[in-house]
Formats: structure tokens, sequence, C-alpha cells
């Protein structure tokens, strides 16, 4: 019969369709899948590419890497004498080693504390964060630079935790919270160049510690000051599990006496955004021959505030490509080419806030 034949024949040709239509979803399903495999893969890769790139950031290795460090004792300048500044009746020198240390320290951020409390902790921390023994002469006088933008809550436990240990290590020392105004991207290096420069106006500092200001050590023993050679003090991070992320790490909180810091030419000045600037720093120290010294995991132990990414602190695309030129920038740019406007200076209870204008990329 006729009729069956074309019965049959749109039955083949529905079947037909319905096979093409299953085939058509089956290959975009895999397609799907597979590219959202590629671009995992891809993701993958790039993390481990920026891992790498991040890890062999710095382009010079040091000569004497890990050694274990000698503790030599910046030598004190002879000091005209008379100045207004200097301790009224002649002291004996603090020890090497402060007796009042007392090791590992608990530390917690979950009790918020209060600027009362502190004050009333440390009684004898002077208008804007000053301090000095009152029983020896201290054997360096630091100046404690913080780099800083709306970060008051962990302000107030670096304050809390870092005043007493300080005082323990019997140092001479100041903290400036270096304050970007503005909402333009943050400039970490910048800040800390600010910092330098500015606690210099106010005392006769020879020693300079950077620290973030959601750090805080462990430990007591290690000894905020400076050292034969640039000094990393965050050498065992919670964050990195208490590991060192990688050999030339110089991020989270170093120091550095101010010829070492002279020698580099200070820090770069135009990195803007997160990242860079530490390993930027750690190939100035590398090229002008100088090593890191650090204390052991032990005592370098610290915790860092978790917290979310800042506003206006995006990676900065432009690192990598900055930190693979440090030694042909770092003449030009640095403590000689620093530009800033201060807009204003407060010496508050606990610290001296420097509030500045550090302009735009
Ligand atoms: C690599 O990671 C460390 C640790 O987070 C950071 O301090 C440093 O700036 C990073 N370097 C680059 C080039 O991203
Ligand atoms: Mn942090």
């Amino acid at each position: 019969m006729p009729g069956d034949s074309a019965v049959n024949f749109s039955l083949l040709h529905r079947t037909c369709k319905l096979v093409v239509l299953l085939c058509l979803l089956h290959i975009s399903v895999t397609v799907f899948f597979y590219v959202r495999s590629l671009d995992l893969r891809f993701a993958f890769v790039q993390n481990q590419q920026s891992h790498h790139h991040n890890v062999t950031a710095a382009t010079f290795t040091s000569r004497t890497e890990s050694k274990v460090e000698q503790e030599v004792r910046q030598q004190e300048q002879p000091r005209p004498g008379g100045k207004e500044e200097e301790p009224q009746k002649k002291l004996e020198k603090c020890p090497e080693t402060s007796p009042l240390l007392v090791g590992p320290l608990r530390v917690e951020f979950n009790i918020p504390v209060s600027l009362q409390q502190i004050k009333k902790d440390n009684l004898r921390v002077q208008p804007g964060g000053r301090f000095r023994p009152a029983d020896c002469e201290a054997l360096q006088k630091v100046a404690i630079i913080i780099p800083f933008r709306k970060r008051d809550e962990h302000l107030k436990f670096w304050l809390y935790y870092l005043h007493p240990i300080l005082q323990r290590q019997q140092l001479d020392y100041g903290v400036y919270v270096i304050n970007q105004d503005g909402d333009e991207i943050f400039n970490r290096a910048k800040l800390l160049n600010v910092g330098y420069t500015e606690a210099l106006k106010e005392y006769d500092y020879n020693c300079f510690v950077f620290s973030d200001v959601d750090l805080i050590p462990m430990d007591d023993r290690n000894t905020y000051r400076c050292f034969s050679q640039p000094r990393h003090l965050s050498v065992s991070m919670d964050k990195f599990g208490f590991r060192l992320p990688y050999n030339q790490y110089f991020g989270g909180v170093s120091s550095m006496s101010k010829e070492q810091y002279l020698k580099i030419n200070g820090f770069p000045n135009n990195y803007w955004g997160w990242g860079g600037e530490d390993d930027d720093i750690y190939n100035r120290l590398a090229s002008k021959g100088m090593s890191i010294s650090r204390p052991s995991g032990d005592v370098g132990k610290c915790r860092m505030i978790r917290h979310d990414r800042d506003r206006q602190n995006e990676p900065n695309p432009q690192r990598f490509d900055r930190i693979a030129h440090t030694r042909e920038t770092m003449n030009k740019d640095g403590i000689n080419s620093l530009s800033y406007r201060v807009v204003s200076v407060d010496k508050l209870d606990l610290f001296t806030k420097i509030t500045v204008d550090v302009g735009r990329p």
C-alpha cells in the first residue's frame, strides 16, 4: 500500500530528527564540560605560574642566605653632648639581651580591646607612642613605621600587644602610623618611605622597623631592632602555615638600620596596589650585596589578623614587570625621588598618626 510506506517514511523521518537532536544535545553537553575542564586546567596552570613567578619573584640570590645570624649590635654613634632629648643622668647601657623577656606569648583576636584599657596598661608610654627604658640606656633608637588606612580595629590589637613587648625589649622607640589620605589606590612602600622621613624629623632614630598593622609576634624574643644585615622578622606566619612562603620573602615585618636603608635608596614609590613591593625591596638589598637576617622559625612565629582584601588595594598587574627591573630603576626611584604632602600630624596617646597625600599612579 502506498499510504503505508508514506507513514513508514514519516516515522523514519521523525525518528531521524530525534536522533539528530539527541546527538546535538550530547555534543553540546560534551563540549560544555570539555570547555569547563579546559578553563579549570587553565586557571590551575595560571595559578601555578603565578605561584611559581611569585616564588622566584626576586631576581637575585643572596650570598649568605639562611646563615645563622650573628647578632651583631649596631654601633652606637657617639653623640654630640647636651641635646635636650638625652636623659639627664648618664645611664648604663642596657644589656644585649633584655632580662625582662618572657618568651612565647598567647595571641588572640576574639576579645575586642579598648584604647582606654591599653592606655592604662601602658602608663609609661609617652604621647605620640614614645618610650625609653627608665633604668638603662637603650642600645637602639627604633622608629616603628606602620602603613595604614581604615584598619582601626587591627591597630588596637597591634597597640595592645606590641607596646608591652617593645617595653620589655628595652628599646628607645616611637610608633608612627602613616595613614594614606583619600581613597586612591594604596601604596604601601611609599608610605614606608614617608614614615622613615617623618620619623627622622622628630628624633635621631638609627633603626626602622616596618610593620603591617595586622601582624603580631608570638614571642617577645623576636626583638624589633636592627642587625648587621636587613632583618626579616615575620618569618613564620600562621597564614603560611608557620613557614616562610619562599626564601626571598621580605614582607610583613622587617627592619633596617639607617645605613642599610640609605644604601638601597629606600623603597620604591611606584608600586600601587597589592604585591611585589617587598620583592623589589629584597632585590634592592641583594643587589647591594646584603643578605636577610632572620630569627629562628620558633622565635619568629606570628599571627595575622584575618581580614578581607581592602578596597583600593587590588593586586598590581604591573608588579611582575616591575620586580624584573629593580636593578635599573632603584637608583632613580626611592628616597631620593620621594614627594608627598603631609595633611596632619597627631600625637595621640599611644602612637603618632601622620596622614599623608601620596598622590596617585
Ligand atoms: C608574593 O607573595 C607574597 C606573600 O603574599 C607577597 O608579599 C609578595 O608581594 C608577592 N609577590 C608578587 C610579585 O606578587
Ligand atoms: Mn594582611
